[in-house]
């Protein structure tokens, strides 16, 4: 395909396609040709907050290599704290032998996933094959095989009380914005075998409340937390999650587009689109994800 790259586009009018991450204010508005917007992620919380976004369907990436690696990184998260890595790194800093930490294994733990879509649902049967209790939290209502589902704001505190270890995949939307807050955060099981309960948050950084995340943590409502995004990104440098012996941070790399599988993705639905066939994965405006 003849690709231009901005701001070396030519003529405007001879673009029907744009592929964009975080693109400029303007960049996308006076094409008059523009038929789709492809995100080159998951997400389109910051492709949906542009100013002049023009009105063509915004198609966001769905693809099996960006959801396997986000299941790699909730499994590698879940196990991290389950099994207690962060300790034993400590302890093998200071050289030190300590062979009995309460090992509780996969099935006396319970992960609950907030956001059981596309990343949600791949993650909770991986993990359920682990061994774990697995619960789902979503808008709509789901039945997945061997995973108890929950629906909506009034069956939130129910999920919550059921989890161990909280795993948030969650769209940052007008709805989710804020809500990994302190109360929320002080509803999670207080019952469990793991010392307290465990947030990871993989989805975006304006779904949590950073400085509610470390209240939580001093006052022993959260025992640990894995983040990948953040309020501001890059976490700035001033930030105390940097130094807290319980929060691993990510530079939100949880699951990156791989570049290949991005131009094989939209080379397909370009193909079907001009073959008269309905694009894929469009996103609901009104919705935000
Ligand atoms: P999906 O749209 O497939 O899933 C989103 C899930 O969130 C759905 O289950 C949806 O419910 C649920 N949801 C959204 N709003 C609400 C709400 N108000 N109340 C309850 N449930 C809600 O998205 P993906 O699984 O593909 O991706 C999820 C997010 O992961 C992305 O939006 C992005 O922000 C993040 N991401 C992060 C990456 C990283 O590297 N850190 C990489 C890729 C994605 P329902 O099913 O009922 O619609
Ligand atoms: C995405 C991301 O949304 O990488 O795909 O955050």
């Amino acid at each position: 395909m003849d690709v231009r790259l901005w701001p070396e586009t030519g003529k405007e009018s001879d673009i029907r396609y744009a592929l964009v991450w975080k693109p400029p204010e303007g960049a996308l508005k006076d094409l008059p040709n523009l038929e789709v917007i492809f995100s080159i992620g998951a997400g389109v919380d910051h492709v949906l907050g542009q100013a002049d976004l023009p009105d063509v369907p915004l198609v966001r990436f769905v693809d099996p290599n960006l959801t396997m690696r986000m299941t790699e990184y909730v499994c590698l998260h879940v196990l991290l704290h389950h099994r207690r890595m962060p300790d034993y790194m400590q302890l093998q800093n200071k050289r030190t032998w300590k062979e009995f930490w309460p090992q509780p294994s996969a099935e006396e733990i319970r992960v609950g996933i907030l956001g059981l879509g596309v990343l949600g649902q791949d993650a909770a049967e991986k993990l359920k094959a682990l061994g774990y209790q697995i619960a789902g939290w979503s808008r709509s209502e789901k039945s997945v095989t061997g995973i108890e589902t929950f629906a909506g704001d009034d069956n939130l505190d129910a999920f919550l009380g059921r989890t161990d270890i909280l795993v948030c995949l969650l769209p940052h939307t007008p709805e989710t914005e804020g809500m990994l807050n302190r109360s929320l955060l002080a509803k999670l099981a207080k019952d469990g075998r793991l010392p307290g309960p465990v947030l990871i948050n993989a989805g975006r950084g304006k779904v949590q409340k950073e400085a509610d995340i470390l209240a939580a943590l001093d006052a022993d409502d959260l025992w640990a937390a894995s983040l990948d995004v953040f309020e501001e990104e890059p976490l700035p440098a001033s930030s105390p999650l940097w130094d807290h012996s319980r929060v691993v941070i990510t530079p939100h790399n949880a699951s990156v587009s791989d570049y290949k599988a991005v131009c094989r993705y939209v080379l397909d639905q370009i193909a079907q689109h001009e073959r008269g066939e309905p694009l894929r994965n469009i996103v609901d405006a009104k919705k935000g994800y």
